[in-house]
């Protein structure tokens, strides 16, 4: 099918007395007719994603845009007497937690941009992301079916099942094929597990709790349940192709791990080739070693994948066994290179009766990346500093991107016409030409201003339907969007908005301009201070909202169910994108580069990608505040004494006190209690704030009222957001995967 002859069936589509649904398979099944026809190719060398989530969102909008059908639809339906809009009731598949599944999203969309070959393998859960309600101002969390409407983006691959063994059980790995448009059509395999109840388990939900000796079973079944599916396929097909010669497969496949949950694919690639086909053990590290490539994305110790040796012996113990053998091979090798047991004991891939993931990548890929360059510093000096000192040469950066056509094509027509209209259209399928708008800045400003004020009422009105609540129009819109953690300080913005309100409702903060304060996060079910912070500011919220003296000034939204096609409308709608993780923690964010392309100034710590924005759009067109990664640092060592600050500084006391003064409740659960004592006691695991929030709280008020207080300048503020949008291309996810497949994967169009 081409496209003048979608385009025909469309228009002969009858819509009468359909449903939405109806109506959503039948445009869906044509036009995965029209893109499945013709562009697909095969490549001789591929990139493999490999990667425990895909963070996708809506297809339908996003695919008719790669297939560059999207206005004549939007133009054919509303012929017919059909807002397009109404297929916004289209669940998302949130087949992902936050940045890392929606990274894999954007690189997929890029890579198919661009005409490259990569392709994407993960899990195909039952259930995705949780969907969060707010009850009482607590989380709450209700199950999502996303495949309630059903899934015509997907293809089941019945002839191409395969099976994963595990010691007590047997289960079918059956692919979903998701076609990726674009200059070529790539695949993302999603793999479903069949078989007994208990098999089918480990597809059913995106991470489930894993605080639990079962949990941690589960968690161990899935990361090696698709990761031995698709080594297996690419093995399979290598044997097709070569007979039992593996020496080449390095040079048709790149694997790429995301991070430390496929890191099983390494030692099951060494299995399958060791114990099916007698390839020697030297010989198939080797071969490992050229194919496999691993990103890391994060620095915090909890979250780097290890595995009990026990459990791993009970469920794999092919798997155990060969750990075994790496093990042994990396000490031998470590100690004739003369290094110390210090050193040794760093990088090991076993330690007191755990693997490391982390370890073992870094052992044996050959090349290991951060993803941003503050990030990929830390890695070299402290992370992996004894690797970094013996391979100096595995370690690269890729700074992470996004991809432009979602994030602001698709979700902001009103600026990506008038970027048209200013430099023409080159810069939609070369991005680096958005830079052309740099001269212009002054001239479009009043433009841009209109078109900021109709994101700002849009989104107005998505969150009056959605969360009940009116925003007057004129607003300044501040918004902190991003999973609840306590490294992103979320916790931070609530007593600088308590801090403000004091204020203005004592008259200390003058000449304020009306704002609204954006909250969307999602907490991990079992995390109960993340849970007490959404609490906390639900609470502030309703306090705030309901004080007549101030709510002309002052408002506070914590939106419920935060998730993708919610960020397309907040990153559209947004002038000042909050950013204030502790330095040196955030690896990169991505939400930030959203941000700055649909032209928001960053009020941001010196962290992550933050450092590269301020860089390429100016720190005078952004609000950079706190401690540096050094001067956090220096605190960690001469000691940081956070009682200090609260005795000194009135305005804190206040805005912290207000967890245990009887100002608002946290339902009787105590959690306001303990949000308190990690700042001010600490925990047996950490000392008193560890997350430095009272050390930059005043610097970030200030921040936040500087802004405020330029933004009455609206044209010269216009002037910093548009200065953004102008340097943004280089957060582009195209320059990102143009990068890895230059550099790491040396695949071709
Ligand atoms: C996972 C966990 C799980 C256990 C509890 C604590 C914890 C903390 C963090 C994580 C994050 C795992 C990896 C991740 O999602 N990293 C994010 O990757 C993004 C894409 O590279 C990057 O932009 C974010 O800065 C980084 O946090």
């Amino acid at each position: 099918m081409d496209r003048t002859e979608f385009i025909n069936q469309l228009k002969k589509l009858n819509t009468n007395e359909k449903t939405t649904v109806e109506l959503y398979h039948e445009i869906s099944s044509l036009a995965m007719n029209y893109g499945l026809s013709g562009l697909k190719k095969p490549a001789a060398r591929n990139a493999y994603y490999l990667s425990i989530e895909f963070l996708i969102g809506r297809s339908f909008f996003n695919n008719l845009l790669e297939l560059g059908v999207l206005e004549e639809t939007r133009q054919i339906l509303s012929d017919k007497g059909i807002d397009i809009n109404v297929f916004e009731e289209i669940e998302d598949a949130a087949l992902g937690n936050g940045g890392l599944g929606r990274l894999a999203a954007c690189f997929l969309d890029s890579a198919a941009g661009l005409g490259l070959p990569l392709q994407g393998y993960g899990i195909r859960y039952k259930y995705g992301l949780f969907k969060q309600a707010v009850r009482n101002g607590f989380q709450v969390e209700l199950p999502d079916d996303w495949q309630r409407f059903g899934d015509p983006w997907s293809q089941r691959k019945e002839g191409e099942k395969r099976t994963v063994k595990f010691a007590d059980m047997t289960v079918t790995a059956v692919p979903y094929d998701m076609p990726v448009f674009g200059k070529r059509v790539n695949t993302l395999r999603l793999w479903q597990a069949e078989g007994s109840a208990e098999a089918e388990k480990i597809s059913e939900y995106l991470y489930p709790a894993d605080d639990t000796e079962e949990g941690k079973i589960l968690r161990l079944r899935q990361e090696y349940f698709f990761s031995a599916a698709s080594v297996g396929e690419l093995v399979e097909k290598h044997l097709k192709k070569y007979g039992k010669s593996f020496g080449n497969f390095s040079e048709e496949n790149a694997i790429q791990l995301n991070d430390t949950h496929p890191v099983l694919a390494i030692v099951e690639l060494i299995r399958i080739l060791t114990a099916e086909y007698r390839v020697g053990f030297a010989d198939a590290c080797e071969i490992a070693q050229k194919t496999f490539s691993y990103t890391n994305h994060t620095v915090l110790p909890e979250a780097l994948e290890c595995w009990n040796a026990e459990l791993l012996e009970k469920i794999l113990p092919e798997i155990y066994a060969i750990l075994l053998k790496l093990h042994l091979k990396q000490k031998d090798e470590l100690t004739k290179l003369h290094c110390t047991q210090e050193e040794i004991s760093e990088m090991a891939i076993y330690a007191s009766g755990n693997f490391s993931m982390a370890n073992l990548a870094v052992y044996i890929v050959h090349t290991v990346n951060g993803v941003a360059k503050l990030h990929t510093d830390i890695l070299k000096n402290s992370l992996f500093r004894t690797a970094y000192k013996y391979y100096p040469k595995k370690f690269q950066n890729k700074t992470n991107g996004i991809t432009q056509r979602r994030w602001l094509m698709l979700c902001n027509r009103e600026l990506s016409e008038l970027i048209d209209r200013t430099i023409g259209k080159n810069w939609r399928t070369d991005i680096s030409a958005l830079s052309g708008l740099n001269p212009h800045i002054e001239s479009i400003a009043d433009e841009f201003i209109r078109i900021k004020t109709e994101k700002k009422r849009q989104l107005f009105e998505y969150i009056a339907q959605h969360e009940g609540t009116v925003i007057p129009n004129g607003f300044i819109v501040y918004s902190q969007v991003k999973r609840l953690h306590e490294y992103k300080r979320q916790l931070m913005t609530a007593f600088a908005i308590l801090e403000i309100y004091k204020g203005l409702k004592d008259g200390t903060v003058r000449n304020f301009q009306p704002s609204v304060f954006l909250f969307g996060a999602k907490s991990a079910p079992s995390y109960k201070r993340a849970k007490a912070v959404i609490k906390f500011i639900n609470e502030i919220a309703d306090k705030i909202n309901s004080d007549e003296q101030t709510n002309g000034l002052l408002r506070v939204i914590f939106v419920q169910n935060y998730n993708v096609s919610y960020a397309e409308k907040i990153v559209a709608g947004t002038d000042v994108s909050l950013q204030v993780s502790t330095a040196g923690l955030e690896a990169s964010g991505t939400g930030n580069m959203k941000f700055m392309m649909n032209g928001a100034v960053t009020c941001g710590t010196m962290d992550g990608a933050n450092i590269e924005i301020v860089e390429l759009s100016g720190r005078e067109n952004n609000y950079i505040f706190g401690a540096e990664v050094d001067e956090i640092e220096r605190l960690k060592e001469e000691g940081y004494n956070p009682l200090e600050l609260l005795k000194t500084n009135e305005l804190h006391r206040y805005a912290v006190s207000a967890l245990i003064d009887g100002t608002f409740t946290d339902g009787g659960t105590g959690c306001f209690k303990e949000l308190y004592e990690a700042l001010t006691v600490g925990a047996t695991w950490h000392k008193p704030d560890h997350y430095f929030v009272l050390h930059d709280l005043q610097s970030y008020v200030a921040a936040l009222l500087k802004i405020n207080a330029d933004y009455t300048q609206r044209k010269a503020f216009a002037v910093k957001q548009l200065k953004n949008t102008a340097n943004s291309a280089y957060f582009s996810s195209d320059r990102t995967i143009k990068e890895y497949s230059d550099c790491i994967w040396k695949i071709m169009e």
